[in-house]
């Protein structure tokens, strides 16, 4: 058992392909597909990844805050593997969402947690299947904004207030110290998305990368995270309700939007962090 947890080689290609990426284009767009059955079978799962690489997306995401059955993951994943090339990264919504078939995982914390369950605890009782599962980890801070949504439910998150950003900024820089490598500052599924005040002033203190997530769905909600200096911007609802109906165009629209209004934007992550 102990020589099975020691070989395993840590890789860090993903990682290292999304710093290359946004210093390269821009502000990133991450498609995030929930692999629960009560949405949808594998096959379909891997219909809207291969539509969300058409429209430009740059990962798949994995994940949902009611994630319940391992194997369904392993299955929704392999679908989605044969259908596209862009990476698969885990964002885990729970023990239950750890999959060999991916390629990365977020390892998330939520540091906004009233439960030390939801920033230690749950974290600690995975390791060993993530160390067995062979991903590479990315380290991300996992910030809960009103209205939370699901995820802040579920996690019991004290949400940090949409007026307050400074509180917001003063979680996102204690865990750049800590050394994440993302700060991921989510308005939850299918919520009012996060004011840009927010993601401004923590772009403006940070010196790693914001993930944002939560209620994007228009060219003008896209545009204005990346003006504020998001880095890559999730969007899960959006595909789950278009995708498959116009095969990704209007996804395509707010992607190229993405695309054009960061590619002069000046970044320098470094892949050390
Ligand atoms: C949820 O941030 C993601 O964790 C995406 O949110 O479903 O609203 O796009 P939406």
């Amino acid at each position: 058992m102990v020589d099975v947890l020691t070989k395993n080689i840590l890789k860090t290609s993903a990682y290292e392909y999304l710093i290359n990426k946004i210093n390269s284009d821009g502000t990133l767009h991450f498609s995030l597909i929930d692999p629960d059955p009560i949405k949808q079978k594998p096959s379909k799962a891997g219909q809207m990844a291969f539509f969300a690489e058409q429209a430009g997306t740059d990962a798949i995401l994995i994940g949902g805050s009611t994630v319940f059955d391992q194997r369904f993951v392993d299955k929704t994943i392999m679908a989605i593997k044969e259908k596209v090339s862009l990476p698969i990264i885990i964002f885990p919504g729970g023990i239950a969402n750890v999959s060999k078939e991916a390629d990365a995982i977020l390892f998330m914390s939520i540091l906004n947690s009233e439960d030390p369950y939801f920033i230690i605890g749950q974290q600690a009782l995975a390791s060993y299947t993530v160390k067995m599962a062979n991903l590479e980890i990315i380290s991300t801070a996992y910030l809960i904004i009103e209205p939370g949504g699901t995820a802040g439910w579920i996690s019991k998150a004290k949400l940090l207030p949409r007026k307050k950003p400074k509180l917001t900024a003063a979680y996102s820089l204690a865990a750049e110290y800590f050394g994440f490598k993302f700060i991921y500052l989510e308005a939850g599924s299918g919520s009012e998305r996060l004011p840009t005040e927010i993601v401004r002033l923590c772009s403006n203190m940070l010196s790693i990368p914001i993930i944002v997530g939560g209620g994007v769905s228009s060219i003008e909600d896209a545009r204005n995270f990346v003006e504020a200096g998001a880095d890559i911007i999730v969007m899960g609802t959006f595909l789950e309700n278009k995708v498959l109906k116009d095969d990704g165009n209007s996804l395509k629209a707010i992607i190229d939007e993405i695309k054009n209004s960061s590619k002069n934007r000046k970044n320098n992550y470094c892949t050390k962090n």
